[in-house]
Order: C-alpha cells, then sequence, then structure tokens
C-alpha cells in the first residue's frame, strides 16, 4: 500500500487503484455570467484554485493514473432537470435561459465547457451529470468497477454541493475518498471550512483530507 498523509490520519492506498475526481470546473461556476455569478455569487475565490486544480491533475497523469472529470448539466430539452431544480435561485436567469456563455448548465453550451486550462486531455473521461451527485443517473459507478477502483481523490467546485454530494455517494458505495483541501472551493468560505471538518470528523466519517502537494508527492 502506498501512503498520504492526511487528516484524520494517514490515507493508504493500493498503488495503480487510485482514481482522479474533478468536479464541474466548468465555466458555469467559475466565469462571470455562469450559473454560479447569476445566482449572485462572486466566482474570484473559485477561478483562484484553477493553477492547483492543474498541479493535481498533472500529477494524476504523471503517474499514470486516471482522471474523471465532471460536468453540471442538463439536456438541451431538460427533460432531466427536475421542474423543483429549475424553479430554484430566485435569479433573473435560471437552468436552460440564455446568458452570456449560451444556456445555464445544458451540455453543449459554451458556459457548460470546462475551463480550457482543466480541458480533458483525449481518452480522459468526462462524466455529464443532472444532478449535484455524480453518481447520480451517470455510468460513474460502472466505469469504476470495471476499472477496479476503490480509492477516489476528489477536487473541484463547490466544495459543500457537489463535491461533498459526490463524496457522500461514494463513501456510500464504499470508496474511500480523499479530498484535496486546496483543490476545491465554495463562494461561502465558512462553507467549505466545515464541509473539511465533517468530512474527517469522527475519524473520518465521509473521508479525509489532504493539501494537494502531499498528494502529488504521494503519488511518485
Ligand atoms: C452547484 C456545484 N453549487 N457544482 N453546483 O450548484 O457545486
Amino acid at each position: 500500500m502506498s501512503m498520504i498523509a492526511a487528516q484524520p490520519y494517514d490515507y493508504s492506498f493500493p498503488a495503480g487503484r487510485l482514481a482522479l475526481i474533478v468536479i464541474d470546473m466548468q465555466r458555469d461556476f467559475i466565469e462571470e455570467g455562469g450559473f454560479g455569478s447569476v445566482l449572485g455569487n462572486d466566482v474570484r475565490p473559485l477561478a483562484a484554485i484553477v493553477p492547483t486544480v492543474r498541479r493535481l491533475i498533472d500529477g494524476f497523469r504523471a503517474a499514470g493514473l486516471p482522471v474523471i472529470h465532471t460536468r453540471e448539466g442538463h439536456r438541451s430539452d431538460l427533460s432531466d432537470c427536475p421542474p423543483a431544480k429549475r424553479a430554484r435561485g430566485g435569479g433573473a436567469l435560471t437552468i436552460g435561459d440564455s446568458g452570456p456563455m449560451g444556456r445555464i448548465l445544458v451540455d453543449g453550451e459554451p458556459g457548460n465547457d470546462l475551463v480550457p486550462e482543466l480541458a480533458a486531455l483525449p481518452g480522459e473521461t468526462v462524466i455529464v451529470k443532472p444532478g449535484k451527485g455524480a453518481f447520480y443517473a451517470t455510468p460513474l459507478g460502472d466505469l469504476l468497477k470495471a476499472q477496479g477502483i476503490g480509492h477516489l481523490v476528489f477536487a473541484g467546485v463547490t466544495t459543500e454541493v457537489c463535491v461533498q454530494t459526490t463524496m457522500r455517494e461514494a463513501n456510500d458505495r464504499g470508496y474511500e475518498c480523499l479530498l484535496a483541501e486546496d483543490a476545491t472551493e465554495s463562494y461561502f468560505p465558512e462553507f467549505k471550512a466545515a464541509t473539511l471538518a465533517m468530512i474527517r470528523a469522527q475519524g473520518g466519517i465521509v473521508g479525509w483530507t489532504a493539501p494537494t502537494d502531499i498528494i502529488v508527492a504521494g503519488l511518485r
């Protein structure tokens, strides 16, 4: 087993059986005019983690380990978007409406693209997900099973919504989950801090956390 110094205690993983899941590093959340900013958020803290996420991705690529990207996106007819989700937010624009980067949170629209610095390489998987969790209504679980992966490192946005939801989904399915502390971000610093704390509380009830540099060093 290989080991990464983490909280609440060291994270062990079998070499070659670890994958990185990068959650929703798409323009909708990170650039002005997307879903995040339409909801009234300041997107700059999320944009600031792009170089750190890139360092983590590069570490996995250099180690020959899988990098899986997700995007939160709906079909253009919104048949996979519950009316309750569409109604939420109360802003001027909502899911499916046309904004400065095309239709908001719709697969195939410019705003749904990953930010260019974090674009998937040919051969890397991109999961388009209609929910906050990446296992719900996607092939992610089958894909991981087929590759024999039981250990997952997480990065991306937002910490307390799509990242945490996916980590909890993964945890319930038996995956050992490690969150890269500085490669995830929230529009609300207090929500990020609380999420990191609750993940690693009670002996790692949802998983582990560690800084990106420590994780990358542990892959070598
Ligand atoms: C949100 C996400 N916050 N990717 N999505 O609606 O966290």
